[in-house]
């Protein structure tokens, strides 16, 4: 196939894939910080939440049908997914982002696992009438065109493609992890093994499921089904589905590489206090490995109209400046000092207050001579003039959350603050 013609043939599959993300999981060891949001809805990268980079993937890739599964606190996600991603792809042209509540359609029951939560929703999707279903997780930063994997998948006539990546086998446990043969054909498939295998030859690192699977519409249908008349399914597809099929059915992996390098893509799992602010701040580095500034893969979002952010010399002519930081629009920093941070939008930074190392959400006032260190600040937080964050430990946990790597999670609450919303 010319690559003019192969171009056609990818854009032709993504047109006849309907998308469908899992945004309903609870996300429970990023604590406060998904006490009032779902995982997917929790923000990142200064301006963004996680659901933006996989919607962002789908648009980019042409995929312009999206479906999203949500559950668990879900009315800040709902919110932005309506006033940002509602009205995004063009109906005229066949195009929806749809948002598909647990709303005990089926039974008396919430979605149970995440088969159950599109097997809930399955005449729907019928009828939308699609040829591919792309299962994704709500749940990760990445950039992946999803073309290729749809294109790799149809070519080798496979019933269903899993999308994978090398982790280090210390964490293996926390995924799903696969053992394939020299066609990448999946031969065993574990859900949070305990004792995970390596790829072969290799002793440090394990093939993981990345929860982002291509299936043909018909067989994912058929499949749904079965399984929700097992009564000993628990109808999740890493523990349930892939097991139960890759004996009789091709099932394939897809690794997943950033098609400029052909390297290993970036994909992070924010799942932890930790994972969140160094993931963050990984941003503010010099020359971070994801590039948000490429305009060929725009990530999109929904953003309030705001000034730009302002550096200000104060009364005292202390100046206001930010070194190897994000700051967003809305902030002012004035006669205040901010070091490798990412601000949020409509943070004030009052004169003379340090922040340094942290990761600053929505809406939160540093008042005058704090300083904060090594920490997170939940949107809305106010931090009261002279407060000292990340100093003194046993302060800190007196007050706030301490993680393990001794970063400080600090939410409205803790302050004694109500919770603002909007
Ligand atoms: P986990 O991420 O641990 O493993 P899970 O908690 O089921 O699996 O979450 C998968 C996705 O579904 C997430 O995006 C989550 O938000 C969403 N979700 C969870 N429960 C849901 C529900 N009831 N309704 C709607 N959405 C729901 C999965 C795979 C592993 C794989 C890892 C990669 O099972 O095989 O290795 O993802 O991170
Ligand atoms: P986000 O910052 O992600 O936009 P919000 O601050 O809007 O999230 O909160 C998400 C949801 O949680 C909203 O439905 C809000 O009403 C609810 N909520 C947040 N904090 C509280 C609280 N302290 N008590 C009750 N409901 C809350």
């Amino acid at each position: 196939m010319s690559a003019q013609a192969h171009h056609r043939f990818v854009s032709r599959l993504t047109r006849e894939t309907l998308a469908l993300v899992l945004a309903g999981g609870r996300g429970s060891r990023l604590y406060e910080l998904t006490q009032w949001r779902a995982k997917p809805a929790v923000y990142f990268g200064g301006k963004f939440r996680i659901i933006d980079f996989p919607l962002s993937n789908c648009v980019n890739s042409g995929i312009n049908r999206i479906g999203i599964l949500t559950q668990y606190k879900a009315h800040s996600l709902i919110r932005h997914l309506t006033a940002g991603w509602g009205h995004v792809l063009s109906p005229e042209l066949g195009g929806f982002v749809e948002i598909l509540p647990a709303s005990q359609r089926t039974s008396d029951d919430w979605y149970a696992g995440t088969a159950d939560a599109i097997y809930q929703n399955l005449d729907i999707l019928r009828e939308r009438a699609p040829q591919y279903v792309l299962v994704l997780s709500g749940d990760h930063i990445y950039k992946m065109d999803y073309g290729p994997m749809i294109a790799a998948h149809v070519e080798r006539g496979a019933d269903m493609t899993v999308s994978c990546l090398e982790v280090p086998l210390a964490d293996a446990r926390g995924f799903g992890v696969m053992s394939v043969d020299e066609s990448n054909r999946v031969v065993a498939f574990n859900e949070k093994p305990a004792d995970p295998q390596p790829v072969p030859g290799r002793t440090d690192v394990a093939l993981a499921s990345m929860g982002n699977y291509v299936f043909n519409a018909e067989f994912l249908f058929s499949q749904l089904e079965a399984d929700a008349a097992n009564p000993e399914s628990s109808h999740d597809f890493g523990k349930d589905i892939i097991p139960s099929i890759i004996e009789s059915r091709k099932v394939y992996a897809y690794p997943f590489r950033d098609l400029e390098t052909g390297k290993q893509g970036y994909w992070r799992d924010v799942g932890t206090v930790d994972a969140f602010w160094e993931a963050n701040l990984e941003l503010a580095s010099v020359t971070p490995e994801l590039n948000m500034y490429d305009l060929d893969w725009p990530i999109r979002t929904y953003q309030v109209q705001l000034p730009p952010a302002k550096f200000v010399f104060d009364e005292d002519d202390r100046r206001g400046v930010a070194l190897n930081s994000l700051v967003s629009g809305g902030c002012v920093i004035s006669g205040a000092t901010v070091r490798h941070s990412v601000l949020f939008s409509n943070v004030r930074v009052h004169e003379h207050a340090l922040v340094e190392d942290s990761v600053v959400l929505p809406n939160t006032q540093i008042g005058a001579g704090a300083r904060i260190r090594r920490a997170v600040l939940d949107r809305g937080c106010v931090i009261p003039p002279g407060m000292v964050i990340g100093e003194d430990p046993e302060a800190d946990r007196a007050r706030f959350r301490v993680t393990d790597a001794g970063v400080i999670l600090v939410v409205p609450e803790m302050l004694g603050l109500a919770h603002t919303h909007g």
